[in-house]
């Protein structure tokens, strides 16, 4: 599990007094068909579609009424709808890192090596045999989280295209804000940036133009033993920092090295309002992945308590 080892059960309990009020805010984006992710890359938006709907009522009984029901679930669809309950079946195809989503342990590396000396043949088409989601879905995700709001620090909606955050910003921020991360708290960044998506529609740009951490605040990630990170950008680390060494150097450090779950595409805005208007920072997180054996990360609806 990581850094998410961090995270033990007196934290856990400890993070419970974080909630005062009960009021509660979700923090995924939607999972859209017109999501972050085109035509142009290897990842797909959600694609969501009905396998049965109300516009079968009349034309699946009168199918099941002409022909041979040989199948189990067309007896059973013909047994149903011909009383009067009425039902609608959904089906997804999306990539499991197109929209809100944490990236586990299995998603980069270099060097032939995964988090924990791991060789990195043990991802296959099959999936991950080493460092899955599903061990992490075994214990869930639910812990103190400290949010940074960095574009309210600097009193902008959002900082600049690939903008770089540096750990003396996050000290910074911290002091303004009276907040203390803690061993295995949950740090949630927020840039500002995924609001300027909305209403654009341009998705190329929004990707190429990420502000977030800088790679070189992996060091400060790991002196305050920080639990997991998200942020409400494309990749935690700002697009286009770029390093001789790796593309997205951040994702080698953090995952990699670190054994850190990285959030993606989290939507920090409205828990930011709440915070600077009651001055308290930290709170209760809740987000599980799912259980799917191999993967290597999850669609997720954050929520957090205050
Ligand atoms: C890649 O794009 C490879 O990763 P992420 O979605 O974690 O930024």
């Amino acid at each position: 599990l990581g850094t998410l080892n961090l995270i033990t059960p007196e934290r856990v309990a400890e993070a419970g007094a974080e909630i005062r009020t009960g009021r509660t805010f979700p923090l995924g984006i939607t999972f859209d068909t017109d999501g972050a992710w085109g035509d142009d890359t290897f990842r797909i938006n959600t694609r969501h579609f009905l396998t049965v709907d109300g516009g079968d009522e009349r034309g699946l009984v009168d199918a099941l009424d002409e022909r041979e029901i040989v199948s189990t679930a067309d007896r059973m669809l013909a047994n149903s709808w011909r009383k009067s309950m009425r039902f609608a079946d959904d089906v997804v195809i999306m990539s499991l890192q197109s929209a809100t989503q944490w990236d586990g342990l299995a998603h980069a590396w270099y060097d032939d090596r995964l988090y924990n000396d791991v060789p990195a043949s043990s991802v296959t088409s099959r999936g991950a045999g080493r460092n899955g989601i599903e061990h992490v879905a075994r214990r869930g995700i639910v812990g103190r989280a400290v949010l940074l709001d960095v574009a309210g620090f600097r009193g902008v909606d959002h900082l600049p295209a690939n903008e770089a955050i540096y750990a003396d910003e996050l000290d910074a921020v911290c002091a303004t804000q009276g907040s203390t991360v803690t061993p295995g708290d949950i740090l949630l960044v927020r840039t500002g940036w995924w609001s300027t998506y909305r209403g654009r529609q341009d998705a190329a740009a929004w990707r190429a133009g990420c502000p977030g951490l800088s790679w070189t605040a992996a060091e400060w990630l790991f002196q305050k033993d920080v639990a997991a990170v998200a942020a409400d950008n494309l990749a935690v680390e700002a697009s286009g920092q770029g390093h001789e060494w790796a593309g997205l150097p951040m994702h080698m450090l953090a995952i990699r090295d670190m054994g850190l779950t990285l959030g993606e595409m989290w939507n920090l805005d409205d828990i930011a309002a709440d915070c600077r208007e009651d001055g308290r920072y930290s709170m209760l997180l809740a987000a599980p992945p799912l259980a799917i054996p191999g993967a290597v990360g999850s669609p997720i609806n954050p929520v957090v308590v205050k």
